[in-house]
Order: structure tokens, then C-alpha cells, then sequence
């Protein structure tokens, strides 16, 4: 996989201009596997969804965007004791009534967020912390309801907000995802307008009983914000050698779901990391990150976001 990875990164460029300038009203349906995906995890690119989860739940939209290591002039670059604090803006995109999250529930989303990060549940502190910025409302039923990418590009397009460093989320149905991100590269391609999350506003803490006990602690949003921060999921890479490119999440064959305590499957060292932000477990069951996850997402941060 990772031969087709690198070999395709200039079609998979194409490919991605293709289908978020050219003809936006044709990509990414949500069952769409783009034609350099390999695996379950997408292979060549940063799969974000079109695999369901053990109840038929897309988590996320495959971006389509190719996934690629950090230069190594980069890597190790910032200090172990830095701190970034991350301005959210949130953009409230409803449907009528539907969606019309509270300043209160927003609030608390942040403060999921902030303890995700601080190591509040298990795990280092990885040094991120994040205020509200700021609250915008729209009442728009197309964008509320679109997975495709021309809406997307509408909504964006009218409301992203603040620089590289500001995490623009938008709030929608999800459009049958759980919620989806672009890594930090995009920052410096034409396409910048897309950096940002889109998340369903019913993953928001205390939103919403659609998705109790599964997906309703807030969890949804600091996994994409990982995404943002330049982190790939636990599978990525399956059980080779590079995997995730943070050496110290055991490699993992595929996405977990629910919470499987004690799986393992693949021959190096170590237990999948299920209890990991950047796996599919539950939202009860996630409560961490790692070291190298830190280090990587603070490297990213000076390379794409300072
Ligand atoms: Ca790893
Ligand atoms: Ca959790
Ligand atoms: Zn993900």
C-alpha cells in the first residue's frame, strides 16, 4: 500500500481538483471508494468514511486527500513543553428548527475538548488547549442536509473565518457521517477555503439522544480536531511499518469498534489502541493520546498553522 501511496500522489492530486472544482455535484457519495483507495482504510488517501461501522454508521467522508509523512526537517522540531491555544469558531448551519445547537451546548463542546486534550481522561497533556472564538447561525436547508461537495464548497466559501490557526467547525446534519476533516497540508493549496470540520451537531455533548451512549460525549469533534492537527487514524497503514507515522500507537489492521478490550491484530508489539481518539471506538471508550501524537500534532502545528 504504501508503493500505490506514493505513486499516485499527482493522480490523486488531479483527482482531487477534479472532484472538488470541476465537478463538485459528482464526488464524494458516501458509498464512493475514489478509484486510488486500496484497503480499508483507504490505502492512498486520508479515509475518512465510506466504511461503515459495526451498526451501519458512516463515521466520516473520504476527503480524498492524499496523506503524506511530515518532511523530516520538521519532525521532532517543537519543544516538549509547548503550547498552542486554538481559537474554534463554530458555524451553526440549520434546517428550520433542526440543528439549532445552544451557545451552552457549544460551550461544552470546548470543554470536552479542552479536556480530551489536557490528558483530562487518560493520557499525556498534548499541550493544545481551545477557546471559543465565536458563533455564527445560518438557516440553510441545503447546506444543513449536503454530503456532496458542492454545498460544502458554498458553506465554506461564505463562512470559513480567521487564519491557518483558527479551527472553523460547521455544524450540519452530517450528512449521514459523523463528521469529517482535511489534514493541515490543504492549508497551503488552492483548495485552503476547505480546511475546517464539519461535524453532526448531534455528536455535541448534551445535543442530542440520537446517539446516546455511542457517539454523544463530544468525542466526535476531538477526533476530527486530530485529523486537523495532522494526526491519522490508529489503522492507517494497517500492520506496516510506518502505520499512523507515531511510533508509539501499536500498529492496528483495521478501524475497532464499540470497545474491544484486549484486541490485537497485528504481529508487532503491543495492543490495538482502542482506548485511542484516533481509532472507532465508542465515545466512552476513547480517552486518549499519545505522546508521539502530541509531538506530531505540535510539529504540524509550526509547519502548517503558526
Ligand atoms: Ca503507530
Ligand atoms: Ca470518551
Ligand atoms: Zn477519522
Amino acid at each position: 500500500m504504501s508503493l500505490v501511496r506514493r505513486t499516485l500522489i499527482p493522480l490523486a492530486g488531479l483527482a482531487l481538483l477534479a472532484a472538488h472544482v470541476a465537478v463538485p455535484g459528482l464526488a464524494m457519495a458516501k458509498e464512493a471508494v475514489p478509484p486510488w483507495a486500496c484497503g480499508p482504510d483507504g490505502g492512498g488517501v486520508s479515509a475518512r468514511g465510506g466504511f461503515p461501522d459495526s451498526r451501519g454508521t458512516i463515521r466520516e467522508k473520504d476527503t480524498g486527500q492524499v496523506v503524506h509523512d511530515m518532511p523530516a526537517s520538521a519532525k521532532g522540531k517543537a519543544p516538549a513543553a509547548m503550547t498552542v491555544s486554538v481559537p474554534i469558531f463554530f458555524h451553526v448551519i440549520t434546517s428550520g428548527a433542526a440543528g439549532n445547537l445552544t451557545d451552552a451546548q457549544l460551550q461544552g463542546q470546548v470543554t470536552q475538548m479542552n479536556r480530551a486534550y489536557s490528558g483530562f481522561y487518560g493520557g499525556p497533556n498534548t499541550g493544545f488547549s481551545f477557546v471559543l472564538a465565536g458563533v455564527d447561525r445560518t438557516d440553510n436547508a441545503t447546506w444543513y442536509a449536503s454530503k456532496s461537495g458542492g454545498a460544502e464548497h458554498a458553506m465554506k466559501t461564505a463562512l470559513k473565518t480567521g487564519g491557518d490557526n483558527t479551527m472553523n467547525v460547521y455544524t450540519t446534519s452530517g450528512g449521514a457521517y459523523l463528521g469529517y476533516a482535511y489534514l493541515p497540508e490543504i492549508t497551503d493549496t488552492a483548495q485552503a477555503y476547505l480546511d475546517g470540520i464539519v461535524i453532526d451537531w448531534r455528536t455535541v455533548p448534551g445535543a442530542s439522544d440520537e446517539y446516546a451512549g455511542l457517539y454523544d460525549e463530544g468525542d466526535t469533534l476531538v477526533h476530527e480536531a486530530g485529523h486537523w492537527l495532522n494526526l491519522e487514524h490508529t489503522f492507517y497503514g494497517q500492520c506496516n511499518k510506518t502505520g499512523d507515522f507515531v511510533a508509539d500507537t501499536p500498529a492496528e489492521k483495521s478501524a475497532a469498534f464499540g470497545c474491544q478490550t484486549g484486541r490485537d491484530t497485528c504481529p508487532a508489539a503491543g495492543l490495538d489502541p482502542i482506548h485511542n481518539y484516533m481509532d472507532y471506538s465508542d465515545d466512552p471508550c476513547l480517552t486518549e493520546f499519545t505522546a508521539g501524537q502530541s509531538q506530531r500534532m505540535k510539529d504540524a502545528w509550526l509547519l502548517y498553522r503558526a
